[in-house]
C-alpha cells in the first residue's frame, strides 16, 4: 500500500457515494450501482494527485508530449487505477467488508473501447507508461458516444451492436467546459490587407464547439496522473426561430446537426481506409481544437511563440492526425502573424510521425475537393506546403519527374496525408524492427534517400501492469515471490531472474499449476458466455485480434478441417487434446472476413458436436473480443498464434501479452515476433513459413499459382473442396464459395491467394506437429513457457516509451511530491 489511502475514509467515501447518488444505503445498492459509488470513491483519491501533477509540471514548466490519436482502446479504468495508486488490496478487503466482491464490481465497468485494435491499445499502453515513468504528457482523442461495436454472434454471423458505454456516465471524467474551443468547416477564404500584410479569413463557415473532457491517466504509485483529453462536440449556440430569415434558419439546423454527429461514433475499421467525409471532420475537429488549446497554453507562460517547439511536441498516431502540421501552420501563421519560413521551422520541430501499416488500403488518399470545400484554408496551406516541397524535389533531383510523381503531397486528384505527415515532421517511426526496414526499402524509400535522418524504429510495447499484474493475479503473485521483489512492475527486465527456474521442477509443476488455474478460469467464462464445455487440461492454442485476410485466421481454420479430417478417418489418431480459440471482431463492412467468422462457426459446430473424436478437437468463437476479456484470454493460453502473412502485420502486440503470460508463439517471421524469437530463442517457440523478402518477391512478380498445390496435394484439395460441397453448411452448400475462390481464383482486383495461405500451409501444419509433440513434454514445455515469461522484458511499453523519450521527444521526468 501506498502512504495515504485510509480505509475508512474510503469505506466512508463510498458509503456516501451510494446514498447521494442513488438515495440508498450500501446493503441496498445493486452491484452496478456499488461500481459507481467504488469508483467515485477512487476518483477522490486521484483527483488531489491529479491537481499537484498538473501544478508540478506548470511550476517546472516541463515540455509536454501531446499524443493525438484517433484511437485510444483503454478497455476498464477501474481496477487499473486501484493497482496504480497501489490499493489493491486494502480496497479488497474493505469491498469484502462491506459484502462486496471486487471483480464482480469490476465487470460492471463498460470497456472505454474507444479504438479498433492494435494501434488504439497501443496509445493506451503509452499513456500507462507516460505516467509512470513521470513524464508530462496528453492524450487527445474524441469522445465518441458509441465506441467499437458489441459484437453478438448469432446462428454462427456476427450481428453489431451499438456501444453505449456512456449510458450510465463515466464516473471518472471531469467536463472542463472553461477550455472551449471553436472549430470551423467549409465555407470560403477571405483575403484582406492588415497592418500593412496579407490575411486570410475564413468565412461562411458552419462552426462547432469542441468541449473537452479529461480522464485521469494513473502512473504506478508515483503520485502522478496525466491526462487523456477527449473532445465532444456541442452547438455553438442555440438559436431563436423568429430572428432568422430562412438561410439561418437552414444554417443553424445544419450546424446543430454537424455537432450531433461528428462525435457520434469510431469507424470500426482496423487497417483499412473508408474515405467518408464525417470521417475527415472527426479528425479535423479533434485536431483543430487539440493545437489551438496547445498554444494558448504555450502563451499563458511563454512570450514568444517561435519557441513553441522547445515546450511542446505532438506525436501523430498514424496519419489520421496529420492535418496537425497544417492546423498548427495556421494558428501560426494567421492567428499569431508568423512568416511562412518560421512557422514551418516551428511546426516541422513540434511534429513527429508514427506509421502503424504498409497494408495500401490503409493508406489514407482525401479526394483533393472534398478536403478543400471543409477546410479551404487548411486545403491552402497544403498546397503551399507541396509546392515548396516539390520546388526541394526539384532541386535534389533535377529533372526527375518520377521522383515527383511518387512523393507528391497532392497527386492524382487526392491529398496524400502520409506524405504530408513525413514533410512536416521531424521523425518518422516505424513499430518493429523489420516494419522500419521494410518502410526504407520499399514503402517509403523515395522518402528515405531524400530524409534518412527523419527514419527511426520504436518496436512496440505493452504495459506489464495491465497484462500481468492485473490480468494474470497467479502469475504476478508467483513471479514477485520468486523474485523477491516487485521491481518487475515498473522495470519488466527484472522479470529475468526467473530464468534461473526454468529448469527447476518444482518452479515448473507451480508454474503449470497456475497456467491450469488459469485454464479453468477461462473455460468456466466460456461455458457461460459460449455454453461450450473445454477441457482446461488440453491446449489452449489461441489467435485473438481483429479479424483481417492478411492475420490468416482462415489459414488457422482451414488447419482445423484438416485436423478433423484425419481424425475421422482415423478416430483413435494420437493427439494431444486441442482446443482452438478463437476472437475476433471483423469491420461491419468486410464480407469475407465475416464470412470468415460464419465458417469458424460452422467446423466448430460440426467438430465439437461430433463424438466419434472423443472430445480430442474443439473450437471456441468468443463472442465480443475486447480488452477486458483479453486480460483472461492471455493468461490461459498455452499457444500464441501468430500467423500474418510475413511483411504484413507491422509489429502486432497480443504476440507480447501472450509471451509475458508464458505462452509460446506458433508465427512467422512477421513483425515484432523476429524480435521475439531473438529474445526468447527460436528453440522456444514454433517459427514457420516464407519469410518477407520472400513474400515481397512473389509480389513483385505477380504472386504465384495455388492451383498447382490444389492439384498436387490431396489433403488440402479435400478441405477446400468442403467448403463448397456442404461439408460445413449443408443447407447452402454454396455459402463458402467466396472463401474457396479467394485462394484459388484470381479476380480482377486479388492475385488468387493473395496472402499465400496455401503457400503457407504444409509448412504451419508441420510447426503444429511439432506443438503437439512438444506439449508432451511438459517440463521441456513448462521450461519454454517460463523462459518466454523471463526473456518478455524488452517488450514492455516502458522501455519504448523511454526509446521514444530519448530520441524524439526529448522530455524530462516530473517527481510528484504530495
Ligand atoms: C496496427 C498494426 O496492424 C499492428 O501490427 C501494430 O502492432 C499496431 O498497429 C500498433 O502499432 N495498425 C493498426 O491498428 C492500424 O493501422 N489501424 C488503423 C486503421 C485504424
Amino acid at each position: 500500500m501506498k502512504m495515504g489511502f485510509d480505509k475508512e475514509e474510503f469505506k466512508k467515501s463510498v458509503e456516501y457515494n451510494v446514498k447521494n447518488l442513488f438515495r440508498k444505503t450500501i446493503d441496498d445498492a445493486k452491484p452496478n450501482e456499488a461500481f459507481q459509488a467504488v469508483a467515485y470513491a477512487i476518483k477522490d483519491v486521484i483527483i488531489d494527485e491529479w491537481i499537484a501533477t498538473q501544478k508540478q509540471y506548470a511550476k517546472e514548466d516541463a515540455k509536454t508530449l501531446y499524443y493525438m490519436s484517433m484511437e485510444f482502446l483503454m478497455g476498464r479504468a477501474l481496477g487499473n487505477n486501484i493497482i496504480n495508486i497501489m490499493a489493491w488490496d486494502e480496497v479488497k478487503e474493505v469491498l469484502e467488508e462491506m459484502g462486496f466482491d471486487l471483480n464482480v464490481l469490476e465487470d460492471q465497468e463498460p470497456d472505454a473501447a474507444l479504438g479498433n485494435g492494435g494501434l488504439g491499445r497501443l496509445a493506451a499502453c503509452f499513456l500507462d507508461s507516460l505516467a509512470t515513468l513521470g513524464y508530462p504528457a496528453y492524450g487527445c482523442g474524441i469522445r465518441y458516444r458509441y465506441g467499437m461495436f458489441k459484437q453478438k454472434i448469432e446462428d454462427g454471423y456476427q450481428i453489431e451492436v451499438p456501444d453505449e458505454w456512456l449510458k450510465d456516465g463515466n464516473p471518472f471524467e471531469v467536463r472542463r467546459s472553461e477550455y472551449a474551443t471553436e472549430v470551423k468547416f467549409g465555407g470560403y477564404v477571405k483575403t484582406v490587407w492588415e497592418d500593412g500584410r496579407e490575411k486570410f479569413v475564413q468565412e461562411g463557415y458552419q462552426s462547432v464547439m469542441a468541449v473537452p473532457y479529461d480522464l485521469p491517466i494513473v502512473g504506478y504509485g508515483n503520485n502522478v496522473v496525466n491526462t487523456l483529453r477527449i473532445w465532444d462536440a456541442q452547438p455553438i449556440n442555440t438559436f431563436n426561430l423568429e430572428s432568422f430569415d430562412k438561410g439561418d434558419y437552414q444554417k443553424a439546423v445544419e450546424q446543430e446537426n454537424l455537432a450531433k454527429n461528428i462525435c457520434e461514433v469510431l469507424y470500426p475499421n482496423d487497417n483499412h481506409y473508408a474515405g467518408k467525409e464525417l470521417r475527415l471532420k472527426q479528425q479535423y475537429f479533434f485536431i483543430s481544437a487539440s493545437v489551438q488549446r496547445a498554444v494558448k497554453k504555450y502563451k499563458e507562460t511563454h512570450p514568444d511563440v517561435r519557441k513553441f517547439y522547445e515546450k511542446n511536441v505532438f506525436q501523430l498516431n498514424d496519419t489520421h492526425p496529420t492535418v496537425a502540421v497544417a492546423e498548427l501552420m495556421r494558428v501560426l501563421l494567421d492567428e499569431e502573424g508568423l512568416p511562412w519560413d518560421v512557422a514551418w521551422d516551428v511546426t516541422t520541430k513540434t511534429c513527429a510521425y508514427t506509421n502503424h501499416t504498409i497494408m495500401s488500403e490503409a493508406l489514407e488518399k482525401w479526394p483533393i475537393d472534398l478536403f478543400s470545400r471543409l477546410l479551404p484554408r487548411i486545403y491552402q496551406i497544403v498546397e503551399e506546403i507541396n509546392r515548396r516541397f516539390m520546388e526541394q524535389i526539384q532541386q535534389m533531383y533535377p529533372g526527375d519527374d518520377h521522383k515527383m510523381a511518387r512523393m507528391a503531397i497532392l497527386y492524382d486528384g487526392q491529398v496524400r496525408m502520409a506524405h504530408l505527415a513525413i514533410v512536416g515532421s521531424f521523425s518518422v517511426n516505424g513499430v518493429a524492427r523489420l516494419h522500419t526496414e521494410i518502410l526504407k526499402t520499399q514503402e517509403l524509400k523515395h522518402f528515405y534517400q531524400m530524409m534518412p535522418q527523419k527514419f527511426n524504429n520504436k518496436t512496440n510495447g505493452i504495459t506489464q501492469r495491465r497484462f500481468l499484474l492485473h490480468g494474470n493475479p497467479l502469475l504476478a503473485a508467483w513471479v514477485t515471490e520468486k523474485l523477491g521483489s516487485k521491481a518487475w512492475v515498473t522495470d519488466l527486465k527484472q522479470i529475468k531472474g526467473i530464468e534461473a527456474l526454468a529448469e527447476d521442477e518444482t518452479a515448473q509443476k507451480e508454474f503449470m499449476e497456475i497456467k491450469f488455474q488459469n485454464k479453468i478460469r477461462l473455460a468456466k467464462y466460456i461455458k457461460e458466455h459460449n455454453g461450450i464445455d473445454v477441457d482446461p487440461r488440453s491446449i489452449f492454442d489461441v489467435q485473438v485480434k481483429r479479424l483481417h485476410e492478411y492475420k490468416r485466421q482462415l489459414m488457422n481454420i482451414l488447419h482445423v478441417m484438416f485436423l478433423y479430417n484425419q481424425l475421422r478417418d482415423n478416430p483413435n489418431m494420437d493427439m494431444v487434446p486441442r482446443t482452438f480459440i478463437f476472437g475476433a471482431k471483423a469491420a461491419a463492412g468486410y464480407r469475407r472476413a465475416k464470412l470468415t467468422i460464419k465458417l469458424i462457426n460452422a467446423v466448430a459446430d460440426v467438430v465439437n458436436n461430433d463424438a466419434s473424436i472423443q472430445g480430442k478437437l474443439k473450437v471456441v468463437f468468443i463472442e465480443d473480443y475486447r480488452v477486458s476479456n483479453a486480460e483472461i484470454i492471455f493468461a490461459a493460453a498455452d499457444v500464441s498464434e501468430q500467423i500474418s502473412t510475413a511483411s504484413k502485420e507491422a509489429s502486432g502486440t497480443g504476440n507480447m501479452k501472450f509471451m509475458l503470460n508464458g505462452a509460446l508463439t506458433l508465427g512467422t517471421m512477421d513483425g515484432a515476433n523476429v524480435e521475439i524469437v531473438e529474445e526468447v530463442g527460436a528453440e522456444h517457440a514454433f517459427i514457420f513459413g516464407m519469410s518477407s523478402d520472400e513474400v515481397i518477391n512473389y509480389e513483385k512478380n505477380g504472386g504465384y499459382d495455388p492451383m498447382t498445390i490444389f492439384n498436387n496435394d490431396a489433403d488440402i484439395r479435400r478441405v477446400l473442396m468442403q467448403l463448397i460441397n456442404g461439408y460445413y453448411s449443408p443447407q447452402n452448400p454454396e455459402l463458402f464459395r467466396e472463401i474457396y475462390d479467394s485462394l484459388l481464383n484470381r479476380n480482377s482486383s486479388d492475385r488468387a491467394d493473395t496472402y499465400f495461405i496455401l503457400k503457407d500451409f504444409r509448412s504451419y501444419a508441420d510447426a503444429q506437429k511439432q506443438v503437439d509433440a512438444a506439449y508432451r513434454n511438459q517440463n521441456w514445455w513448462a521450461k519454454a513457457a517460463i523462459l518466454n515469461v523471463a526473456n518478455s522484458g524488452k517488450f514492455s511499453s516502458d522501455r519504448t516509451i523511454q526509446e521514444y523519450v530519448d530520441d524524439i521527444w526529448h522530455l524530462d521526468k516530473v517527481e510528484v511530491k504530495l
